[in-house]
């Protein structure tokens, strides 16, 4: 497989300084030299451009700086559909989560039956009218799903959009009520912390990757590693306790790469800023080496 690194250092969509060196952070890390030693051959494109020290327009209250967030993210769109046209693994650094908007729609220009696995202590189904914080990374999913406001709806084509019951989300433990009247009402599978504690993470991946791989032509993994438990990566926008452990998120990457379905992935959310020692970019590379291949023995 050839990989293409996308890196993307926008930061508007958690409103917070630093998520913006992800990508750095993640490169910093030794992401190609890893994925080289398991026999990929990597082709950097480096980061896309964002305009920075924007201030929020007055009237964005509630999506906050939309339109630099929905301008990166058709940019994002359109490179990841030119790569995954050459016939090329799109691999995304973030940034924050809102990313995932431009990421998923250029993947669905190639891949219409496209199952998502999304990692998060979140559920990132707000959209405009249900959102306390106005932040774009808490929607993300609602527009990869055809909800929101049109201007993320409609990047990569309106009707182009994941089926919900093609998309699971695993290790959530902070969802806001109107997010829980989404997924209730789109039939979304949401895999709680509380699922894992009594049912184990072999047998939650199980049932996650027959959900995703089930009449769909190819599986994308958009890794928040806020996901993670703040002990294990403590550099993220928006850490919540009692999230996924290190063997744990490992042993989920494990199992996604023996089943062989990913067509592209992204790792975001990562802040060296609110990190020691780059922590939270390792442990990025190495769930990602897991993703793809890496075993202990
Ligand atoms: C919260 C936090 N649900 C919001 N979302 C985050 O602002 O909408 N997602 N941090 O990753
Ligand atoms: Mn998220
Ligand atoms: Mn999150
Ligand atoms: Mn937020």
């Amino acid at each position: 497989t050839n990989i293409t690194i996308i890196g993307v250092p926008l930061h508007y969509g958690a409103n917070r300084k630093g998520v913006d060196l992800g990508p750095d952070a993640i490169r910093g890390a030794n992401l190609q030299d890893r994925l080289e030693a398991l026999g990929y051959t990597i082709d950097d494109l480096g980061d896309l451009q964002v305009n920075r020290q924007l201030q929020p327009a007055p009237e964005d209250e509630k999506l906050k700086y939309l339109s630099e967030i929905a301008r990166v993210n058709r940019e994002l769109c359109a490179s990841v559909s030119a790569e995954l046209g050459k016939g090329r693994f799109p691999l995304v650094l973030g940034g924050d989560h809102s990313i995932a908007i431009g990421t998923i729609k250029g993947v669905l220009q190639h891949i219409k039956r496209l199952g998502v696995i999304w990692f998060d202590a979140h559920t990132d189904v707000n959209t405009h009218e249900t959102t306390d914080s106005g932040h774009i990374h808490g929607m993300s999913l609602a527009a990869a799903l055809g909800f929101g406001h049109g201007d993320l709806t409609s990047i990569g084509g309106a009707d182009v959009k994941l089926n919900p019951g093609n998309v699971v989300i695993i290790g959530a433990r902070s969802i806001d009520p109107g997010e829980r009247a989404f997924l209730k009402a789109r039939g979304i599978r949401v895999f709680t912390m509380h699922d894992i504690d009594r049912d184990g993470m072999k047998r939650v991946m199980e049932e996650a990757l027959d959900i995703v791989s089930n009449g769909t032509d190819g599986v994308h993994l958009s890794l928040d590693l806020d996901g993670m438990d703040p002990s294990a990566a403590p550099g993220v926008s928006t850490p919540v306790t009692g999230g996924l452990s290190y063997r744990e998120s490992h042993f989920a990457m494990e199992m996604l790469f023996e089943r062989n379905l990913l067509v592209s992935a992204e790792a975001v959310e990562v802040n060296p800023m609110l990190d020691r020692h780059n922590k939270t970019a390792s442990a990025a590379v190495e769930l990602i080496g897991s993703a793809f291949g890496e075993r202990i023995l």
